[in-house]
């Protein structure tokens, strides 16, 4: 293999591994959701909204969830599932406690999900649901939903074709210098 060659291999392996090491670092994906009291129809004017952002290598999962015209105090709030999305109702309360949230509004913090519950989120089976003294099973409460499709990964696939693209380019112009002189 002569010493120009040589070096196309590796220009083209380290393609190879930056893509791959781009891959590893994840994506971040968006999420809001609107509280209100409709599902649980018991008249309540409050509502409320809440962004979230979800970080697909570490699990790091963010929220900010605030809430105004409750008929009576907080008396805690949740992130509940997972349970099947029911149009834009949620049966309030449903599933598990998946994250306790401060009391207050508005809410803002973090913590980290595990790989199943990551799925469970993106699928959109979690909802935040605020519970008062009124209305102790559920005040308001709303899906956290995905906003827009995430930017998707680079396959394998593509990997390989951008390395064997890169090194045919690299072919081409190795050539044509060679040519010249
Ligand atoms: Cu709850």
């Amino acid at each position: 293999m002569s010493s120009h060659c040589n070096r196309l291999v590796k220009v083209g392996l380290f393609v190879v591994v930056m893509a791959v090491a781009q891959n590893a670092r994840g994506e971040i994906l968006n999420f809001t959701a609107y509280l209100d009291s409709h599902c649980a129809n018991h008249g309540s004017p409050g509502t409320g909204s809440g962004t979230f952002t979800l970080d697909t290598a570490t699990g790091d999962f963010n929220y900010n969830i605030s809430y105004e015209n409750l008929s009576s105090n907080e008396m805690f709030s949740h992130i509940h599932g997972p349970i099947p999305l029911m149009g834009w109702c949620v049966d309030a309360g449903g599933g598990g406690i998946i994250v306790s949230l401060p009391n207050g509004t508005p809410k803002i913090g973090s913590t980290t999900l595990t790989p199943t519950q990551q799925q469970e989120l993106i699928a959109g089976s979690y909802h935040v649901n605020i519970h008062t003294t009124i209305n102790s099973t559920s005040e308001i409460a709303g899906a956290i939903l995905l906003v827009g499709t995430p930017v998707p990964a680079v396959s394998e696939w593509g990997v390989v074709v951008m390395a064997l693209l890169t090194i045919g380019a690299g072919t081409v112009v190795f050539r044509r210098a060679r040519a010249a002189a």
